[in-house]
């Protein structure tokens, strides 16, 4: 740890303590009685993100571009709206200690991140990630894939069928109901799919994780900073405002694992679809305004097939916090996806 310290010349006594619930990377947050600044330290999960020299680059291009925008606007307090990540000895965004690679951001004071949003909060996270895809819109060059068909629906229900044939654990007789209910809804779960092949949904820069606890609030419930810049790529608009109301338009956590808690929370789901329109209406096309509702349950489908393909493969992506977490997340989330589909 005094050698990673080191290389981004933070106090080699800093105190280092876990942070967040992410389940890719490692988080912790660093203080020291010896500077006023706190800071975030990242270990990245290269099983997910093998290029790191790469995602990067990504995220360097990503902040830039936000950051002129927030000047054009006048905005004074920029480093509260937008992370900062620290240089290490050798000029980079991030450090290789030999094994691991590292990165360090800015920690934002008095920010907070929230499991459960209010009608009010969720307004101003849907004109917050309107105006994130808005102000990414002219992006050039796009940003890479940093994960290759990351929220292709095909490709995750390939996944999900490599995972049944090799069914490496022998999970699959305990999960055969889930696996077949999930596959029958295949063909409406890749409507995104055939409808971009057709030209009939726009390629646009998408955040590609808007769950709730990748924004920062401030203490009155307004957005502060949109974080986990990781997945930012050229994606379809379903993926920012699918995924946002996935965790936030859900009564329940999503690895609930009582299903009889699972419900739409339409007040949210309202709340935070106007202000979305309010910052995105401007650029959105009618097919994408007509699909908005289908994007809560694509990425409760989505997010269900890839919990479970994980859990037949043994567990090898997300984190887990105890044996069938996995199965519990994707039972949960199949639930949600039900409940959006009888709402449409
Ligand atoms: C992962 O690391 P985290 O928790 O921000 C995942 C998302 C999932 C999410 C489910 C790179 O995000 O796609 O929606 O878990 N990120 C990656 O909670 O796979
Ligand atoms: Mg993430």
């Amino acid at each position: 740890m005094k050698q990673i310290l080191k290389a981004f010349n933070l106090p080699i006594d800093s105190k280092v303590k876990p942070l967040g619930n992410g389940l890719i990377n490692s988080t912790y947050i660093v203080s020291s009685n010896n500077i006023n600044k706190q800071y975030v330290l990242q270990n990245i999960n290269t099983n997910v993100f093998p290029d790191v020299d790469a995602l990067q680059n990504n995220i360097e291009r990503v902040t830039a571009h936000i950051r002129t925008k927030l000047q054009e606007r006048g905005t004074t307090d920029i480093d509260r709206h937008c992370l900062k990540f620290l240089i290490d000895n050798n000029g980079k965004t991030y450090y290789h200690d030999g094994k691991k690679f590292w990165r360090v951001m800015e920690y934002i004071t008095d920010s907070v991140t929230v499991e459960v949003v209010t009608p009010e909060s969720a307004n101003a996270a849907g004109r917050a990630f309107g105006d994130f895809q808005s102000m990414l819109a002219d992006m050039d060059p796009l940003p890479v894939e940093t994960i290759k068909n990351f929220h292709n629906m095909e490709f995750r229900l390939k996944q999900l069928n490599d995972a049944i044939v090799a069914n490496r654990l022998g999970r699959l007789d305990k999960v055969k109901d889930l696996v077949n209910e999930i596959q029958q809804d295949r063909e409406l779960a890749t409507t995104a799919e055939r409808l971009q092949r057709q030209g009939l949904l726009p390629t646009r820069v998408c955040h590609c994780d808007t769950k709730v606890s990748n924004i920062l609030f401030d203490n009155d419930g307004n957005v502060l900073c949109v974080i986990d810049l990781d997945t930012v790529m050229p994606g379809n608009i379903l993926s920012d405002y699918g995924d946002f109301l996935r965790t936030a338009g859900n009564t329940a956590p999503e690895d609930e694992p009582d299903l009889s808690k699972i419900n739409l929370n339409t007040p949210v789901i309202e709340a935070f679809t106007k202000g979305y329109l309010e910052s995105a209406g401007c650029f959105l096309t009618d097919t994408e305004r007509q699909l908005l509702p289908h994007g809560q349950y694509r990425f409760a489908y989505m997010q269900a097939v890839r919990f479970l393909a994980d859990y037949l493969n043994g567990d090898t992506y997300f984190k887990i916090q105890y044996p069938e977490h996995n199965l519990v997340r994707a039972r949960a989330q199949w639930q949600l996806a039900i409940k959006c589909k009888a709402a449409f």
